[in-house]
């Protein structure tokens, strides 16, 4: 059974979403990010991210990592790129054309993207507020609005990204802008991406997700 090493706040999300999506089975082994526990090198710690244990399953001490029958994967995007490919259905390229597409979205989000994205959330939300830089929030904000403007002319013509049907791209990229979220300006500017977001959010694979975050101490 495919393993995801993880917990839901992380971007082991996004491989539950797409398992979920694709009815897979799947075993989570929680392993939380080190910065999370507050003594880390006590005997007791749960397995974290700097755990000697985990580092020889992910040398890079970054979660997610799926051991697929074997297979060992780092990377959430190519995880998920990988489990579409090898599983099939709508979310999966139709040919080789839309792999290219899917992969290009997906590279997009990870570079054009991400980077921002995780400005804005971690200066909004997930730092404690005293570690917040309004400053950094703002400018990531700034540095989005080309992208955002980008992403909302390529969903114009049908709504999602490849192929007029919800893929492994519009889940890929839709965990990234995710990210954004509390800068609404840049929905606003942005209406049809605010809309596919809203419309990828919508669908129950997602609420899953989002349910068992929610329950996740
Ligand atoms: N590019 C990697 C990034 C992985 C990553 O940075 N994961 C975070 C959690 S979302 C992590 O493991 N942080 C804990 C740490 O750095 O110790 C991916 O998409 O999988």
């Amino acid at each position: 059974m495919l393993k995801i090493y993880g917990i839901h706040r992380s971007r082991a999300a996004r491989n539950i979403w797409l398992a979920k999506e694709l009815g897979l089975p799947y075993e989570l082994i929680p392993v939380v990010q080190s910065y999370r526990v507050a003594n880390p090198n006590a005997p007791d710690a749960p397995l974290h991210t700097r755990s000697p244990a985990f580092l020889k399953v992910n040398p890079n001490g970054h979660i997610p990592t799926v051991d697929d029958d074997g297979l060992i994967l780092h990377e959430s995007l190519a995880i998920n790129l990988y489990l579409a490919r090898k599983h099939g259905s709508p979310l999966a390229p139709a040919n080789v054309a839309e792999e290219g597409q899917m992969t290009m979205w997906t590279l997009w989000a990870a570079t054009e993207a991400e980077p921002n994205a995780l400005q804005v959330l971690m200066h909004t939300v997930l730092n404690a507020p005293a570690n917040r830089d309004p400053a950094a929030a703002e400018a990531a904000t700034a540095a989005l609005q080309a992208p955002f403007a980008v992403l909302d002319e390529a969903l114009a013509a049908t709504g999602w990204l490849v192929g007029g049907r919800f893929t492994v791209a519009d889940l890929n990229v839709a965990e990234v802008v995710r990210f954004a979220t509390p800068a609404k300006a840049l929905f606003e500017a942005a209406p049809r991406v605010k809309s596919w977001l809203a419309a990828c959010h919508a669908r129950p694979a997602y609420a899953a997700v989002l349910a068992a975050t929610k329950a996740e101490t």
